[in-house]
């Protein structure tokens, strides 16, 4: 899978050289290119925003460069375009199970008050939002995008850490011990250590059901 994030601050994305995501890089799992939407402007004085038609507070990133970057990256439109805004639909891991199929995603991350409409319209295939709330940047959100799909891409992780997680059935997922068995008067609870794998399994069933029931009572809906 190929990931590309068009950006302003293509520094921020060091991070992704850091721990699993670092390693599926430097493995040739996952190739992720960043582009500074700086190097696309053909402004002289290398501007990617202007003030808004119509007033009001704030600036807005300029088509042209965002146009020149999508082309730069994906000329013949093979690749699902995010555009990561707070407009956007929210990521759900539905979606992320589909962006794993795809092979080859071009992330937009927004700034200022945000895109000029026409770059996307003409551009961009889908906004997606990671919540409800206004962050500084789009690169956040990406990081997060790009964090959730990798997780998927074969041999990234093992198989079996994917299996039982929070979200895969709509459940949140259940709590975790490990040693010592006693840690400040807190004992881990003793069907974990009996061995017996059907108890387990129906201890952690009922935990994730209580816990979704109290956290997210949405997704038992
Ligand atoms: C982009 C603010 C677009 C407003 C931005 C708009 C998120 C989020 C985010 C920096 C930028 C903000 N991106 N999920 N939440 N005018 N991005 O907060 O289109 O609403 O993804 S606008």
């Amino acid at each position: 899978m190929k990931i590309t994030v068009l950006t302003l601050f293509p520094e921020m994305f060091s991070a992704l050289n850091e721990s699993i995501l670092g390693r599926a890089k430097r493995d040739g799992k996952l190739k992720i290119e960043v582009l500074n939407l700086r190097d696309f402007t053909q402004d002289k004085h290398l501007k990617c925003d202007d003030y808004p038609f119509g007033g009001g507070a704030g600036m807005v990133m300029t088509a042209q460069p965002v146009g020149s970057a999508i082309e730069a990256a994906d000329p013949e439109h093979r690749a699902r375009r995010i555009y990561l805004s707070p407009k956007g639909r929210t990521l759900k891991q539905e979606q992320v199970f589909s962006f794993v199929e795809c092979e080859h995603l071009v992330l937009l991350c927004g700034h200022y008050e945000g895109v000029d409409q026409r770059a996307i319209d003409l551009f961009i295939d889908e906004e997606i939002s990671i919540g409800d709330y206004v962050l500084t940047g789009g690169e956040l959100p990406a990081m997060v995008l790009i964090d959730c799909v990798a997780r998927y891409v074969d041999g990234v992780l093992s198989p079996e850490s994917l299996v039982q997680e929070s979200f895969s059935e709509n459940l949140l997922e259940y709590p975790h011990y490990t040693r010592p068995v006693e840690y400040r008067g807190l004992t881990v609870p003793e069907v974990l250590r009996s061995g017996n794998h059907a108890e387990i399994d129906k201890w952690r069933r009922e935990q994730s059901l209580a816990i979704t029931r109290k956290n997210r009572p949405d997704l038992l809906k």
